[in-house]
């Protein structure tokens, strides 16, 4: 008989792993990594501190990284109790990474945030506490992180200035900083969104579109302390143009019920 094949990441689905206080996990906090080996040690450190008490689990999702990120995470494991790993066979990007750590995740409510260490975890409790307040809008499905003050070069602030003025203008989508990598989200609602490369920059806009409300709370944001910015500003201007276009498509050809009732 041949030898069973390894599950693709496209099968791997929700899991029914318990927190460590017994209770079925509600938050899982997805990261997508590449190439950050000196990172994810840290960073995974600093989830368990921050998370530490509530029914949660941690994805870490290695995008078919170069270096010894996959092996840093595998030796991770038994020091984590609430730390599952997932790896991608090809180089997927950013968004395709949170969307495999989404898929699997186990949680109602995602977290997202940077594998590189400039979003801090111990931010995470606010948001997720924004999102699950009594008085919540009932549509809420997003809490975004805005970086109030960004610890990154003079041309990478003045390219996202510009990139989220434009961006904000055409789409109208209530966002100062789509680019920060901290959000918390309800997973069936993200996963509701269309999906294409770099959607990461878009989810407010695509929240909208389908009816939800969304909000945004300000949180801190640090240096890269190790690894390099898998990012060129040039890059990111060229495939903005397209993806603009695209989400002011989708924008248009969308139609809403306000609502679905069973009668
Ligand atoms: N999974 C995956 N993550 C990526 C890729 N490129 C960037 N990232 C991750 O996206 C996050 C933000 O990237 P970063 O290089 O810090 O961008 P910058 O902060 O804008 O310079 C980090 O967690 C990276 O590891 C990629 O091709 N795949
Ligand atoms: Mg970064």
């Amino acid at each position: 008989m041949p030898a069973k094949a390894k599950p693709s990441v496209n099968t791997i689905r929700k899991s029914p792993i318990k927190s460590p206080r017994k209770e079925l996990v509600k938050y899982s906090v997805v990261v997508p990594v590449y190439n950050e080996e000196e990172n994810v040690g840290p960073l995974s450190a600093e989830i368990s501190a921050a998370m530490n008490g509530m029914p949660y689990e941690m994805i870490f999702v290695n995008d078919a990284s170069t270096d010894g990120t996959l092996e840093a995470l595998t030796a991770l494991k038994p020091t984590h109790k609430t730390l599952r790993v997932i790896s991608h066979r090809e180089n997927s990007g950013q968004s395709r990474s949170v969307r495999s750590g989404v898929m699997a995740a186990a949680g109602d409510i995602i977290a997202t945030l940077d594998g590189d260490g400039q979003n801090d975890p111990a931010d995470i409790p606010a948001l997720i506490k924004k999102m699950i307040r009594k008085d919540a809008p009932e549509n809420l499905a997003l809490v975004g992180g805005r970086r109030a003050k960004r610890k990154d070069t003079w041309a990478k602030r003045a390219a996202s200035r510009f990139g989220n003025g434009v961006r904000k203008w055409l789409l109208k989508d209530e966002a100062d900083d789509t680019g920060c990598g901290l959000k918390v989200f309800k997973r069936d609602a993200f996963l509701s969104l269309p999906y294409f490369d770099h959607i990461h920059r878009y989810i407010p806009a695509l929240m909208l579109r389908e009816g939800y409300v969304i909000e945004f709370s300000d949180i801190g944001h640090r240096n890269r302390q190790f690894g390099v910015s898998k990012y060129t500003n040039f890059g990111r201007l060229v495939v903005s143009i397209s993806d603009l276009r695209g989400v002011m498509w989708l924008t248009r050809r969308s139609r809403r019920p306000g609502g679905v009732d069973e009668v």
